[in-house]
């Protein structure tokens, strides 16, 4: 293809469904390019990707993992993405700094619905991306199945650019299709070329037959050739494969197996050839002008190198010392997983580590001028679930808010907050391996031992039938008495009205002055009725009453008033009163009825259902349900649909609760404030 021009640096996402290879892929890049001397494996435990102790227990990423390496004369940063479902943010918010993505899948038929969500990610945001198809090793039906099988799951025609070679069941090498070359695996080497492609002769044709007329679709002079049966120029078929992954017209399908390093420097060399030059993307994110910006993709809390912005530049040149978004950059760092080395400067294209930019968060522009555009974050997903989350010792409690924040910084799909009616710290983010992986950082980097429960639900309870009740409250003792009497009445109020507070005296039976210690006692008592929790839809007004000219204070007032209060409600038919949320839930439409089925199985209210905007053969389904059949409902519903669905709920109303289901709550509540 004769001499070219270094395109400079460039950065790829390597993402794709849970435990998929994208590590052990990170691990062979860099191992192929040569940027380690020792190649490790996820499983041993010694890879650079997945260093901090939460990964390596789980043999899982739990978060970002940055590589810059120079191949031949090319800058790639590598950012290998966790997998796990409940860690999309991490992908969303490196999608916004790249130049391209990898999807990483294994060949398995019934995963393919997996990647949905990040192909639409994808497609969304204009990234070019390509498919690895990993672990072909282990692969068992046929590559067309597995294409057809995945091809709904893009808008953009899949274009297999390499067929298996096969010995039996087992696949020994690759065919590519644009070069038509044959190579054979050799485990942990480049592979071999060898002498055409044999037996696969037939297929190689059929296969490369395909390919072109997927491209000619997009060029009218490949289109000719292919109606005419001329075979094209190699060169020509490049050209074609470039432009129309740049483009992002096709998404181009390889095939490999990164733990043996089958096909990673083919993929390599499909990246340096294809990937376009930095410029495309900062022209796709709406980066004006050329005076220096970087973008913040991730921020890490280091235990001994301080806070750390990885950080995608996008114009001019970034400088150790130099002043963004108003902070000083305390050394600009390549990254290599938990390695560091510093660099003089970056440009357009580096992914780098902007040390101690203190005020530097997550998806921040960071530039010089003050006057600068802020660019587009990348979309902070809802929490779906959430945990109360306590420390054992007291003393943790200041230490556990300023550890929180900084995970927060971390993962803006973290929130933490106080719950307002039950008064317990709850975590809120994406899943229980979320919250764990959360609860275990603050143990490893922070020092503290947290305990995770199930939030409580703010029930609430209010009454059926109102009553008139006098309430006295006397006290003689030595000097002055306390003296307050009051007659109230008590009425329930429709739902939502909250609690509303009357005053009917006449005459001067209970004093102006009194009568706001009156309201605060009602108000008090209603913090927990008879069924222990905060009353609300009811009135209570003060209608007559006595006082004593010496005896009478505001305490005795807001005493008497708990006094009616106490001996009034529990006769008032108390009723329990829960939560009710407005949930949508989104699945692929072939799952639509298990939706249906689990909103049922939850004590839910289908609403109904709807096509969902933007994302073709999915539906949304609309329901009531209780919030305490919401809490761990994700966990269900995502085993229901090959981790696609979702949900997003707000609150709706509150409704009454009886039976035995109320008396449990009742009971349990009851219970937990004993204890
Ligand atoms: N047979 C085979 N196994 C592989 C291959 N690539 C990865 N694996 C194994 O697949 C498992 C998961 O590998 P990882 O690299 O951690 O996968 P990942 O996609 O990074 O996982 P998450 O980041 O947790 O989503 C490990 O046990 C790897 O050894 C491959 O090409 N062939
Ligand atoms: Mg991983």
């Amino acid at each position: 293809m004769g001499a070219r021009t270094p395109p400079g640096p460039r950065s790829v996402a390597l993402i794709g469904p849970y435990s998929s290879g994208k590590t052990t892929l990170f691990e062979n890049l860099l191992w192929a390019a040569g940027s380690i001397s020792r190649k490790g494996a996820v499983d041993e435990g010694n890879s650079v990707g997945d260093a901090s102790p939460e990964a390596r227990e789980r043999r899982m990423s739990t978060e970002l993992n940055a590589g810059t390496v120079k191949f031949m004369d090319d800058t790639f940063t590598f950012l290998d993405c966790p997998g796990s479902i409940e860690l999309l943010q991490e992908t969303l918010n490196a999608l916004v700094g790249v130049d391209a993505a990898v999807v990483v899948c294994e060949p398995i038929v019934d995963k393919a619905l997996a990647l949905a969500p990040l192909m639409k990610a994808l497609e969304d945001d204009g990234v070019p991306h390509m498919l690895f198809v990993n672990k072909i090793d282990k692969a068992t039906g046929s590559v067309d199945d597995l294409i057809a099988a995945l091809q709904p799951v893009s808008k953009r025609p899949l274009v297999l650019r390499h067929v298996p070679l096969m010995a039996g069941e087992r696949v020994t090498g690759y065919v590519d299709l644009a070069s038509e070359r044959a190579y054979l695996y050799r485990p942990g080497n480049a592979s071999e070329l060898v002498e055409g492609p044999g037996p696969a002769a037939d297929e190689v044709t059929l296969a490369r037959g395909q390919m072109l007329e997927k491209l000619a679709d997009f060029d009218d002079a490949l289109m000719e050739k292919v109606l005419e049966e001329v075979t094209p120029e190699r060169d020509e078929v490049y050209r074609n494969l470039t432009r129309d992954f740049q483009e992002g017209l096709i998404v181009p399908v390889l095939l490999g197996a990164a733990l043996h390093e089958h096909g990673v420097r083919r993929l390599l060399k499909a990246l340096r050839h294809e990937v376009p030059p930095a410029a495309a993307a900062a022209k796709r994110r709406g980066v004006a002008g050329d005076g220096t910006a970087a973008q913040v993709l991730k921020t890490y809390h280091s235990q001994h190198g301080g806070k750390l912005s990885l950080a995608r530049v996008w114009s001019g040149t970034v400088k150790d010392g130099q002043t963004l978004a108003g902070q000083r950059v305390a050394g600009v760092l390549r990254m290599l997983g938990q390695g560091t080395t510093k660099q003089a400067e970056a440009t357009a294209g580096d992914v780098v580590a902007l040390a101690r930019m203190e005020h530097a968060h997550t998806g921040d522009t960071l530039a010089e001028a003050k006057t600068a555009v802020l660019l587009r974050k990348a979309t902070a997903l809802t929490p779906v679930y959430s945990l109360a989350i306590g420390t054992a010792k007291r003393e943790d409690d200041v230490k556990l808010s300023g550890a929180l924040a900084r995970l927060a910084e971390e993962d803006p799909s973290l929130r933490y907050g106080h719950a307002e009616d039950t008064h317990q710290l709850v975590l809120r983010g994406q899943g229980d391996i979320h919250l764990k992986v959360a609860a275990d950082r603050l143990k490893h980097k922070y020092g503290l031992t947290v305990t995770t429960t199930r939030p409580r639900v703010p029930y609430k309870e209010a009454i059926r039938k109102g009553l008139q009740q006098h309430g006295r409250f006397k006290r003689q003792s030595g000097g002055h008495g306390q003296f307050g009497d009051v007659h109230l009445d008590i009425k329930p109020l429709p739902r939502g009205s909250g609690f509303h507070f009357g005053d009917r005296v006449v005459g001067g039976a209970v004093p102006r002055n009194f009568i706001p210690a009156v309201e605060e006692g009602v108000a008090e008592y209603l913090k927990r009725g008879p069924l222990g929790f905060r009353v609300v839809d009811i009135s209570v007004d003060l209608f007559d009453g006595q006082y004593h000219a010496v005896d009478s204070s505001e305490m005795s007032f807001k005493q008497a008033a708990r006094v009616a209060m106490t001996e009034a409600m529990p006769k008032c038919e108390p009723v329990l009163l829960e939560p009710i949320l407005q949930v949508e839930i989104a699945v692929p439409q072939e799952y639509t009825p298990k939706a249906n089925q689990l909103v049922s199985s939850r004590r839910g209210q289908i609403l109904g259902f709807d096509a969902r905007p933007g994302w073709d053969g999915w539906d949304v389904v609309t329901a009531h349900m209780p919030e305490a059949e919401v809490h761990d409902m994700i966990i269900d519903l995502r085993s229901l649909t090959q981790g696609a669905g979702s949900y997003t709920a707000k609150f709706d109303h509150l409704q009454e609760l009886t039976g035995r289901l109320a008396d449990a709550v009742i009971e349990q509540n009851r219970a937990e404030a004993a204890a």
